[in-house]
């Protein structure tokens, strides 16, 4: 039986929890305890070096360690419905949406909450080693953040999904992102970004999203 480890609270295995409902993918699921730290305890190491979640084991007990090959596995042992792109041009876009919303939207999240909440001292950056906190890096996070929303309402003011006209892994990252900003305070705007919200509202509708 294929395994996701995940955390139910953490946005970067909701990312593969959505990917695995939309491609109905069947699958366990293991909780990891991050608060508690059991993803540097023996076990999970064994499980994942990398000491993060998602990871997901598949039936012959080879184990990925990242979104990225989750997704690329998935929409090659689960073709239908495609969500890398279908037509070369699409999977360009796919993959260059896929990038900006990582680069600018989660990991600037990411830079805000983990520099700047004390819960996370000496842990700024996930994985094995134990980086220190860098204040200012928070402060620019909260910026990037905020020019993320708009750079994707913009995008939105004329495409139904973030990277065209066809619902992508790009969505699930973005919803992902835009989620995980209330963690620090920073929510689209009704009069900055209308078409954002509408299309956060519609991927609420999806089943998947409720992972
Ligand atoms: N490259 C990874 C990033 C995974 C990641 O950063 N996961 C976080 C949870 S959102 C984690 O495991 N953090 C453990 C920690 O903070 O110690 C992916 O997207 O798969």
């Amino acid at each position: 039986v294929i395994t996701l480890y995940d955390c139910a609270t953490a946005p970067s295995p909701r990312r593969a929890r959505i990917l695995l409902a939309e491609k109905g993918v069947p699958h366990a699921t293991v909780q990891v305890d991050l608060r508690g730290g059991e993803q540097f305890g023996e076990a999970f190491r064994a499980v994942n070096p990398l000491c993060t979640v998602p990871a997901l084991r598949l039936e012959d007990g080879r184990v990925l360690t990242d979104n990225a090959a989750i997704i690329a596995w998935a929409e090659a042992a689960y073709p239908e419905p495609p969500l890398l792109g279908t037509t070369p041009l699409e999977k360009a876009e796919v993959a260059s949406w896929q990038w900006r919303v990582e680069f600018e939207g989660l990991i600037a999240v990411a830079e805000a909450l983990r520099n700047g909440s004390p819960a996370m001292a000496g842990r700024a950056l996930p994985g094995p080693v134990g980086y220190e906190q860098i204040p200012a890096l928070a402060e620019r996070g909260r910026a990037r953040i905020g020019h993320f929303l708009d750079a994707l309402e913009q995008q939105l003011a004329t495409k139904d999904f973030v990277a065209g006209a066809a619902f992508s892994v790009a969505d699930i990252t973005a919803v992902v992102t835009v989620d995980f900003a209330r963690a620090v305070k920073v929510r689209p705007d009704e009069q900055r970004h209308p078409h954002l919200l509408r299309w956060r509202e519609r991927m609420g509708e999806r089943p998947s999203m409720a992972a």
